[in-house]
């Protein structure tokens, strides 16, 4: 059976992460037999969740794990899109992944309410007299990443009218759909519900989680997507 390493869910979401998020959704619309494990970040072969582990196979990365369960189970996520909208898909999938992900660090890791509210919790298990290097260190890496990334270089109201048209571009594509490209699955819902999921618990306040609160349709999709997939999570 697949083994998916995550980290566990927080924030009333199956997962702290919407890269495992998604990664566990495309194992559930593939409908393959898998098992969660949380004890394998020290062992990620790329320093990050998620990865899985098929047999004698380790796959580090949604992505490559999307394509490793197309290339082995022959399975077509995208089965039911016309080109063009495989091409849409792939594209707002993209978009949530290497753009808006990075405004939703940036409130996350960097705010500091926010953090301790949320991700300072990941490391309660640590030895108390080391917690607060661990969280200075971590921060400091977060910060450099979404520095190199770029998206750390602009200020919070760029960073806020980037964000504001990625979610205008989520919900004008999702429309009145069911799911995101229409009336069928595709693997961008993977992607889109992940992030939607993991950009609207209000312990995290910001300007993106109010635009993602107040984007009816969005959080329409993401109570239905979590009654159908993850029952136990509720709204
Ligand atoms: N491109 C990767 C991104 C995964 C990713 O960024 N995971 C984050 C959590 S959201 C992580 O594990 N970060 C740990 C770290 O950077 O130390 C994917 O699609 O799986």
């Amino acid at each position: 059976m697949i083994t998916l390493y995550t980290f566990g869910p927080f924030f009333g979401c199956p997962d702290a992460s919407p890269f495992v998020m998604k990664g566990e959704m495309l194992l559930k619309l593939a409908g393959l037999p898998y098992q969660t494990n949380t004890r394998g970040f020290t062992r990620a072969p790329k320093g990050k969740l998620p990865y899985i582990r098929d047999g004698d196979e380790i796959i580090a990365d949604s992505t490559l794990i999307r394509l490793h369960i197309e290339k082995k189970y022959g399975f077509d996520f995208d089965a039911a899109l016309s080109p063009r909208d495989r091409g849409l898909a792939w594209s707002v999938e993209k978009m949530m992944e290497d753009h808006l992900y990075w405004v939703m660090v940036y409130w996350r890791w960097l705010i500091d309410a926010n953090f301790d509210r949320g991700p300072r919790h990941f490391f309660d298990r640590a030895p108390a007299i080391l917690r607060p290097l661990i969280c200075t260190m971590v921060r400091r890496k977060v910060r450099g990443n979404l520095h190199a990334h770029g998206m750390g270089r602009h200020n919070d109201d760029e960073k806020n009218r980037m964000a504001d048209r990625c979610i205008d571009a989520l919900s004008q594509v999702l429309g009145s759909n069911r799911y995101l490209m229409g009336d069928h699955l595709c693997g961008a819902d993977a992607t889109a519900f992940a992030f939607i999921a993991a950009g609207l618990p209000d312990i995290f306040e910001s300007p993106m989680q109010k635009k993602l609160a107040s984007t009816a349709n969005l959080v329409a999709y993401r109570d239905r997507m979590m009654a159908e997939f993850f029952p136990g999570f509720g709204a």
